[in-house]
């Protein structure tokens, strides 16, 4: 049986995250079952009424990524091309120079995105002149009039607040799957880990952006479980990525069986209905996705999405495919800023 096959989910790691389950629940795992149940019309026409109610349903947010260290991460999340564990063809590149973040921020802006959302492949964020150049980066990116969001692994509560005195709107930090499946995807770090970074998040007042992943060979209860995670945080996430696996070869979910499409819909539909008013972000996979299913999507209450042909390291639409699509919807890019949304 393979690493990632079926049998290998009789092992649990819920037993090391005792904690979590006592916090104060205000959805049950239950009820976001029953809704998955929904019959699919009613899952989306209810998802969608509850989208209008706090949404512009023609609206979309764009952001957009870059890679400011690339590859050499010491984790070993089994779905990542960075991880320093396997053989993948992302190369090494060094943290990016201030200026030529900043450049890519212009671009970025010229093209309508109104978050720059910078990634790095470190397993957590190490004070020194590193952390420092990151500093100036949020700086930069504030400077433009831009939302700055980055993504730099594990957290301290003094590193998260030098974060927000520069500025930053959004910490990116995926719980990715449930807790019950966390062991089966990394075993570097554990699911409490991921949690006590969203707490330094939140306590220095910025914003969290926490989603998970689809399509890593998870069941339908490990889906429920990365949900009902997400909706029960002290404070609702004000971002929701969702995102479909990218099977990167090398690494060792490259074969994993795609998640079937309705199955992904019902995720964001759950989502939207139970994170009312968080940006559900259509984000990794959307290259291996139709525009039909993209509608259906966005119809479930997804409200934003990655601009730019590339992720991190890899691909996505084309600019110029993604404005055609949108523009054959009659959905609107906007622009305006966080404040608005919360
Ligand atoms: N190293 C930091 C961390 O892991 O938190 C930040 C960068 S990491 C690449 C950001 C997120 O990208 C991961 O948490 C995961 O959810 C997502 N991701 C990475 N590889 C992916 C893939 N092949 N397909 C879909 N999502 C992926
Ligand atoms: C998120 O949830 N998805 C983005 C962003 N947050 C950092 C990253 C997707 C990475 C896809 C794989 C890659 O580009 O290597
Ligand atoms: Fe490193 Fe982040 Fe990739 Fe995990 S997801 S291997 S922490 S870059």
């Amino acid at each position: 049986m393979s690493k990632f096959g079926v049998m290998d989910y009789a092992k649990a790691c819920m037993d090391e995250h005792p904690s979590k389950v006592k916090r104060d629940e205000r959805i049950s795992r239950e009820e976001i079952r029953k809704l998955y149940d929904l019959p699919l019309m009613d899952l989306v026409y209810r998802a969608a009424s509850i989208h209008r109610e706090h949404w512009d349903p023609n609206g979309v947010q764009m952001s957009t990524l870059v890679s400011i260290k690339t590859g050499a991460c010491p984790e070993d999340c089994s779905y990542c091309t960075q991880s320093s564990r396997y053989e993948t063809s992302t190369k090494y590149e060094p943290l990016m120079q201030v200026q030529e973040v900043l450049k890519q921020a212009v671009a970025a802006k010229e093209s309508g995105s109104n978050r720059l959302c910078m990634g790095a492949a470190w397993r957590e964020v190490k004070d020194g002149p590193q952390f420092d150049a990151v500093i100036e980066m949020v700086k930069g990116v504030k400077s433009m009039g831009m939302e700055a969001c980055v993504t730099l692994g594990m957290l301290k509560e003094h590193q998260a607040a030098r974060l927000k005195e520069a500025g930053l709107d959004y910490y990116n930090h995926n719980l990715d799957t449930s807790p019950e499946n966390y062991c089966n995807v990394i075993s570097t770090r554990t699911f409490q880990d991921r949690l006590d970074t969203l707490e330094a998040v939140r306590k220095a007042g910025v914003h969290v952006c926490s989603g998970g992943i689809l399509g890593m060979g998870e069941s339908r209860e490990d889906r429920v479980g990365l949900l009902h995670e997400l909706a029960n945080l002290p404070q609702q996430p004000g971002s929701v990525p969702i995102n479909k696996l990218m099977r990167m070869p090398g690494t060792p979910m490259a074969d994993a069986e795609p998640i079937d499409d309705i199955e992904f819909v019902r995720t964001v539909a759950v989502a939207r209905l139970i994170m009312p008013k968080a940006r559900v972000r259509l984000s990794a996979g959307r290259v291996e996705m139709s525009a039909s299913m993209q509608a259906l999507c966005f119809m479930a209450g997804a409200n934003s999405m990655f601009a730019g042909d590339k992720l991190l390291t890899a691909a996505n639409p084309t600019q110029d495919k993604d404005l055609a699509m949108l523009a054959s919807f009659g959905m609107n890019v906007e622009v305006k800023a966080y404040q608005d949304e919360h």
